[in-house]
């Protein structure tokens, strides 16, 4: 998949520091010879009103129960804020970067700490309480962090929404969180445009009609928007906020309550909120942070993910502030208002450590190397990525160009339902190899299964579904609402593990590269390829900025192939002809596409990852059955793809 040459390349480079391999070592031998007391003293990193004696109470068998830390007690805005007042009080928690260049503010714990009471208190006011949800549907504003904690500080359970989703996904998401108030703004900023945000909201709340339970709204005044007020239903965040007390009494929480829903992204059917509970997750989003990222006090840490998504709320908000690290919100756009904003933002702020996803960074591949090599950058030592595979091409571009060849890059590879990163290096104790997630971080237990669920038991090569053999703090305990088809997605694949819907290969030194989803796999004539596969071939020429393969169906190979690509230049495109020899030399000849489409842009959710049921539909000429847009990043996408791939559409 990946050219042997390079990776023999960064394979040799001595990225292993001795000393820090050790005391890796001595975790992974910690935790395989104790568990119980590994884990319990991971919980020491946390402030417990009452510190837990038992670690796990798992069992993935049955009605399948995942319990961590169950007898103890804690409050996690105690644990972000509260704990680092004294010797940290007026230290900087968070930095924000408005859209506009000229605007940005900083707050430090000690004022973060007082907003979050008011808020907290402004809540209270409104008859929210323990256990109550509570929507969030905010842009990257400081109001989103502050917001979150407190409803952690009350004992709310926070269920944060992507700005883009259309009314009816919010509705839908309303009505299946069961949320009692929402917290939205005017309208969002995001780059030149304005995003309406409250009139999205009251669309929302007509859908959900009588069956919906919000009794309250409250609106941020981001953009001096004017909207509509509803009288004793909508409050002025500022109005309400303002006049509060900057002390509340936070709520002492039990380990296993409840401490927030997600909905999980480009999902199809039923939106489906991943449950997670307080004190796991947030020993896990502690433990996570710091070993892969090393959090060490007074460095800034910029995670460049929304918060409405898993990464936002474990390496943007809890995991930071709960390593009292510092921590970067930008609310504008890559690209605006020039390319080169992303690391203009990380020389001003001196940024330490910098993480993104696979689809930004060959966005910011495809402007070139001119202009992060115009910046500074010197501040940088760690460089993450995670929410795709990474080819080899874009993670040694980062290596290179961002990290000046000086800074680890360290690809994660986690989920919505794991809390925090699963796989990943870590810098300094293994050596590091461009497209592969690597190895279980300590205390994790990751193995491959055949297609029937059998484990292909050892460490030597195999290729399979990637799962895992036990528990870990951050683990999903359920979905909301819905046991039954938790147990049955996560559990009924291979008895007694944790299925996680990826392919995967392990090489002979157990490091392991995930090969896509496993139902991104395309059948033809037998052959099982993975999208991914076929997309790192394709990305591996140079004219390619990204490409998405998909299954489309054939007469005589069951499936074929088809492949929408990205050019890195309009001014050269790649030919199609190029581009199939790449794939068939590569691959073999049985991947050779149907197809090749060359267009301006992917379908992307918010969080970049690339929408391919959508591209299978406009592959197939299935256009007027799209079915749900709500998760898409820009839906203007979609008319634009539309329009190139019927001009170039051949009939067969
Ligand atoms: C964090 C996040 C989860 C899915 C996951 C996998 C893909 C995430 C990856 C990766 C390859 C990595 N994924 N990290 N694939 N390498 N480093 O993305 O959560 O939105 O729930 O998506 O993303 O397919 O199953 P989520």
């Amino acid at each position: 998949m990946s050219t042997t040459q390079t990776e023999t390349a960064i394979w040799d480079i001595e990225t292993v520091d001795p000393a820090k391999a050790l005391e890796i070592e001595t975790m992974r031998g910690n935790v395989a010879s104790n568990p119980e007391a590994f884990w319990l003293e991971q919980a020491g990193r946390l402030d417990w009103a009452t510190f837990p004696t038992i670690a796990n109470t798992s069992s993935f068998e049955g009605d399948v129960s995942i319990r961590w830390y169950e007898d103890g007690q804690l409050n996690v805005s105690v644990n972000c804020l509260d704990r680092h007042l004294a010797d940290r009080g007026d230290e900087v928690a968070l930095v924000w970067q408005g859209n506009d260049p000229g605007v940005s503010r900083q707050l430090t714990f000690r004022e973060l700490h007082a907003e979050v009471c008011r808020i907290a208190n402004a809540l209270k006011s409104l008859g929210i309480r323990r256990g109550d949800r509570v929507a969030i549907h905010l842009p990257m504003t400081p109001e989103v962090v502050a917001c979150m904690l407190a409803c952690a500080r009350i004992g709310a359970v926070h269920v944060v929404l992507f700005g883009g989703f259309s009314p009816e996904g919010i509705g839908e998401r309303l009505i299946d969180s069961g949320a009692v108030a929402v917290i939205t703004c005017d309208a969002a900023r995001r780059g030149p445009k304005t995003i309406p945000h409250k009139v999205t909201i009251d669309a929302a709340l007509k859908h959900t009609g009588s069956i919906g339970s919000v009794k309250n709204v409250i609106v941020v005044n981001v953009s001096d928007t004017v909207v509509p007020m509803l009288p004793g239903r909508d409050h002025d965040y500022t109005a309400l906020v303002s006049g509060q007390s900057t002390t509340c009494e936070p709520e002492i929480m039990n380990a296993e309550d409840v401490f927030f829903l997600l909905y999980t992204s480009g999902s199809t059917g039923k939106p489906k909120a991943i449950v997670h509970t307080t004190g796991g997750y947030l020993v896990w989003a502690a433990y996570t942070v710091d070993v892969t990222f090393a959090a060490e006090r007074g460095t800034t840490h910029w995670c460049t993910a929304d918060v409405a998504w898993i990464t936002g709320h474990t390496f943007v908000v809890y995991g930071p502030l709960a390593n009292g690290t510092t921590t970067l919100l930008f609310e504008g756009l890559m690209g605006w208002p020039h390319a080169g904003r992303w690391w203009e933002i990380i020389d001003r702020f001196n940024v330490s450590s910098f993480f993104t996803a696979p689809t930004a960074i060959r966005a910011l591949m495809r402007d070139g190397d001119d202009l992060p090599r115009r910046h500074s950058l010197a501040s940088l030592r760690r460089l993450g990525s995670a929410g795709e595979p990474i080819s080899p091409d874009a993670w040694l571009w980062y290596y290179e160009i961002v990290g000046q060849k000086r800074c680890p890059v360290i690809d994660m590879w986690w989920q919505t339902e794991t809390a925090g990163p699963m796989l990943s290096a870590i810098a300094g104790a293994q050596p590091l190899r461009p497209g592969w997630a690597t190895t279980g971080i300590p205390g994790v237990c990751p193995s491959l299964t055949n297609e029937k669920g059998e484990e292909l038991v050892g460490s030597g090569e195999a290729e399979g579904c990637l799962c895992f053999n036990t528990s870990w703090p951050g683990q999903t305990r359920s979905i909301w609402g819905d046991h039954k088809r938790f147990c049955e997605t996560y559990f009924s694949f291979s008895k007694g593990r944790y299925f996680s819907g990826d392919g995967a290969r392990r090489d002979g030194q157990g490091y392991l590269m995930i090969t896509g989803r496993m139902d991104d796999v395309i059948n033809v004539s037998g052959h099982r390829i993975g999208t991914a596969e076929i997309e790192d071939a394709v990305a591996t020429d140079h004219s390619v900025a990204e490409a998405a393969a998909v299954g489309i169906s054939h007469d005589l190979k069951g499936q074929g192939i088809v492949v929408f690509v990205v050019a890195r230049s309009t001014r050269v495109p790649p030919s199609e002809a190029h581009l199939t020899k790449v794939i068939s030399e590569r691959i073999g000849r049985y991947a050779t596409p149907e197809k090749i489409y060359l267009v301006a842009e992917l379908p992307k959710t918010r969080s970049g990852k690339i929408v391919r049921r959508l591209l299978r539909k406009i592959a197939s000429q299935e256009t007027d059955s799209l079915g749900d847009l709500s998760s898409l990043a820009d839906v203007t996408v979609v008319p634009a793809l539309i329009g190139q791939v019927k001009e170039q559409f051949q009939p067969a």
